[in-house]
């Protein structure tokens, strides 16, 4: 019996492979998706994201049956910002700025309650959790030594932003070699323009940064992979 699954996808079928692929779930911390964190304190409507919650979680309760690994990530920095440099300190209005006091705690500090992921899409025990100071997921963390040592060479982006934080991590996947499909209801922007062009971006020129494929056709995959094991 095969352990690969084909996911028909733009701009071709992508490959889910039993024991070789991760889920990736980026940033879906308070800070980004509810009102007083980071994410308004930049100027943008945080109810832009919340479309991402439900798609989601179906997809992370997918790839838990069908015994995918899955990653969360959390953007944010140490208390004393030691790991944040002024290029992104000063972003954002004045008082409002990473470290400062917000409706959630000190905005994005590691340990406050707005660092942390929302209640729907909680971790569960035994999932890894990889804090990172910047945009993207494979810098100044752990995170290509966990996947090298799983063997996983396919990645299932999702997450929030589309444009920063997911497109960030998945051009340095693809750097590194692996192959990522981004999964475009699970994957959210402030901007809707972003977002399409966004998902444009991944999978133009032949699929230059991966895959594209919406949870409806994802989850059946998975599904599908789950009931060969
Ligand atoms: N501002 C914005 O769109 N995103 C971020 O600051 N971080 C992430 O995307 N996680």
């Amino acid at each position: 019996m095969s352990d690969t699954v084909q996911v028909l996808a733009e701009p071709s079928p992508f490959p889910l492979i039993a024991g070789k692929t991760a889920l990736i779930v980026i940033d879906m911390q308070r800070d980004f998706l509810l009102p007083g964190g980071f994410g308004e304190s930049l100027g943008n409507d945080v109810g832009q994201l919340l479309a991402v919650v439900p798609p989601l979680q179906a997809l992370i309760e997918a790839a838990r049956a069908a015994g995918i690994l899955v990653i969360h990530t959390r953007e944010g920095h140490e208390p004393d910002l030691s790991d944040c440099p002024p290029a992104k300190l000063n972003r954002g209005a004045p008082s409002k700025r990473i470290g400062d006091p917000g409706k959630y705690g000190r905005i994005l500090i590691r340990g406050e309650y707005g660092h942390d992921i929302i209640d729907e899409l909680a971790p569960v025990d035994g999932e890894i959790v990889i804090d990172k100071p910047g945009k993207g997921a494979f810098y100044a963390t752990g995170l290509h030594g966990i996947l090298a040592d799983a063997g996983i060479t396919q990645l299932l982006m999702t997450g929030v932003t589309t444009e920063v934080c997911v497109h960030t991590t998945t051009r340095e996947a693809n750097d590194r070699g692996y192959e990522c499909l981004v999964v475009s209801d699970c994957v959210g922007s402030y901007f809707p323009d972003f977002q399409k062009i966004g998902l444009e971006m991944i999978a133009a020129q032949g699929g230059i940064f991966g895959w594209v494929a919406d949870s409806a056709t994802v989850i059946p995959a998975l599904e599908a992979l789950g009931d060969q094991r």
